[in-house]
């Protein structure tokens, strides 16, 4: 796969040197929280663009998405049955591992929840593994998806997601570091078993919480 390949060896170093832990290799909760931002991120001015490089264009009259694995009703939405299940918004922080959050996001899309009652997971399904137009992947309990702000998100601040921010569908999974949440999502997969996704696989964390500094497999 053509790739950024500097920038991701520049983060699979980081992830050996535990690059923004506050002390070597400890873990903090910060849970209990006086400040929004969590422990080692700073507030960035606008909103970056952080990915492999490589941002496939998939025009809405060609997108579809599928919803497979360990549950009773599999389906596969084009753009018009996407917009057909209920749209909601929500607002939201996004932190990313490379230390940069932003604040307040204003989130349009489909909320996780409403998947899980379409597709009616199996009681084993205890895992999603989620693929994308470049083929970047990541993973998830099925747990931290059913939080309320977790959505597949078309629009953000009032306009369509732009194709370098994973338009036209992405997940947005605000309590977990940003490379956990999809750009030109394509596919989700329901599981029985965990299994690592792209950043998973090369040194950062399989549960990535943003407020215990967990960034990395240490
Ligand atoms: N498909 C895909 N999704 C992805 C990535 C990617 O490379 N490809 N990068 C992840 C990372 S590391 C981050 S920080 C966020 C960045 O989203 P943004 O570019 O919209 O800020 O997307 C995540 N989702
Ligand atoms: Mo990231």
């Amino acid at each position: 796969m053509p790739e950024n390949s500097r920038l991701v060896a520049k983060k699979e170093e980081w992830a050996r040197k535990g690059r923004g832990l506050l002390e070597d290799g400890v873990m903090r909760d910060t849970r209990q929280r006086s400040s929004r931002l969590p422990p080692g991120q700073h507030k960035t001015k606008g909103w970056p663009v952080l990915d492999l490089g490589i941002h496939p264009t998939v025009a809405t009259a060609d997108w579809t998405l599928t919803i497979k694995g360990c549950i009773e009703q599999p389906v596969t939405w084009d753009w018009d049955a996407f917009l057909q299940q209920p749209q909601v918004k929500s607002v939201s922080d996004f932190h990313c591992v490379t230390t940069w959050s932003t604040f307040d996001n204003a989130w349009e899309g489909v909320r996780f929840t409403h998947i899980v009652e379409t597709v009616k997971p199996k009681p084993e399904a205890g895992y999603v593994f989620f693929t994308s137009y470049d083929d970047y992947s990541t993973n998830l309990p099925l747990s931290i998806c059913l939080d309320d702000d977790v959505l597949l998100t078309r629009s953000w601040n009032g306009e369509p997601l732009s194709v370098e921010h994973g338009g036209p569908l992405r997940m947005i999974v605000p309590n977990v570091y940003a490379w956990k949440g999809a750009k030109w999502l394509k596919e989700i997969r329901f599981m029985e078993r965990d299994r690592l996704g792209y950043w998973e696989n090369r040194g950062y964390s399989n549960t990535g919480d943003p407020w215990m500094d967990d960034r990395y497999a240490l």
